[in-house]
């Protein structure tokens, strides 16, 4: 299996994750580097990590791809087998990869290490980032509440999708405090210790050492949006920063057409 990969995504980070789970084997393309875009464009029209080849057939979207994944590769399950439980997993995926990545990705083009910028953020965005991520903590140390993970006592699809944004929301100033959010604090311990989750965060140290020993093989001005990034800043009330990144000429917004 090749995974069209990279170090800064959490969505590839996502599917890492549950390939490992699953105690697949695959190699990776850094498709983000400036030489890999072409080969990343004949896989995904939108030019968006990750995509899965797997023989003949291309797997584009995360969720997509942990969906192709169980019905292929069905054990160990990252799907619950109760219903409840299932619609709960689900849920919780698409929450990490529709809110918590708008959130995080928002609000930290300022920090990115590929991205050479010298403005600061819009006044009031940080603190819109931070207060939105508490509220996310408050809702997931809910969620989780005596169980072992999000969705019952296995990892599955929700633990994977979230597990990668904890360092992002760390990097904004909003990292989770382990007494205001016990639970949040009890399943972290509990997922860094899974062996496959070991094994993820020494290959992503090295991943990403690889990545800033030389930043410039990668885009450097302009941002892609995609819709649900857009939705969070339009939200927040931030229309015209972004309509002034589109005059700037730092705007690409992607499309599968
Ligand atoms: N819905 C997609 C989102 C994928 C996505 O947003 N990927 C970003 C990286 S996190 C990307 O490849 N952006 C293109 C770029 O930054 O050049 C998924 O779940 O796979």
């Amino acid at each position: 299996m090749r995974l069209y990969d990279n170090a800064f995504s959490p969505f590839a980070h996502k599917v890492r994750l549950a390939l490992r789970a699953k105690g697949l084997e695959f190699e990776r393309v850094d498709a983000l580097a400036k030489e890999h875009l072409p080969e990343l464009r004949r896989v995904n029209l939108r030019a968006e990590v990750p995509v899965l080849v797997d023989g003949e057939l291309v797997v584009r979207n995360s969720a997509d791809i942990l969906a192709y994944l169980e019905h292929r590769y069905p054990s160990p399950a990252l799907y619950p087998a109760d219903p409840a439980l299932r619609v709960k997993a689900r849920e919780w995926e698409r929450l990490a990869d529709t809110v918590f990545d708008a959130i995080l990705h928002d609000a930290s083009l300022w920090i990115w290490p590929t991205l050479a910028r010298t403005d600061t953020p819009p006044s009031g965005l940080l603190a819109a980032a931070r207060t939105d991520i508490l509220a996310l903590y408050e809702r997931l140390d809910r969620a989780i509440g005596e169980h072992e993970f999000i969705a019952g006592d296995t990892p599955s699809i929700a633990d994977l999708a979230l597990l990668p944004h904890l360092s992002g929301a760390k990097s904004i100033g909003a990292p989770f405090d382990r007494q205001r959010y016990p639970n949040v604090a009890r399943w972290c311990s509990r997922l860094r210790a899974l062996p496959f989750v070991r094994q993820e965060s020494e290959d992503l140290r090295r991943a990403v050492e690889a990545l800033l020993a030389d930043p410039k093989r990668y885009e450097t001005v302009k941002v892609v949006w995609r819709g649900d990034r857009i939705e969070w800043l339009f939200q927040k009330g931030f229309v015209d920063f972004w309509l002034a990144e589109v005059g700037a000429g730092r705007v690409i917004v992607p499309s599968a057409l």
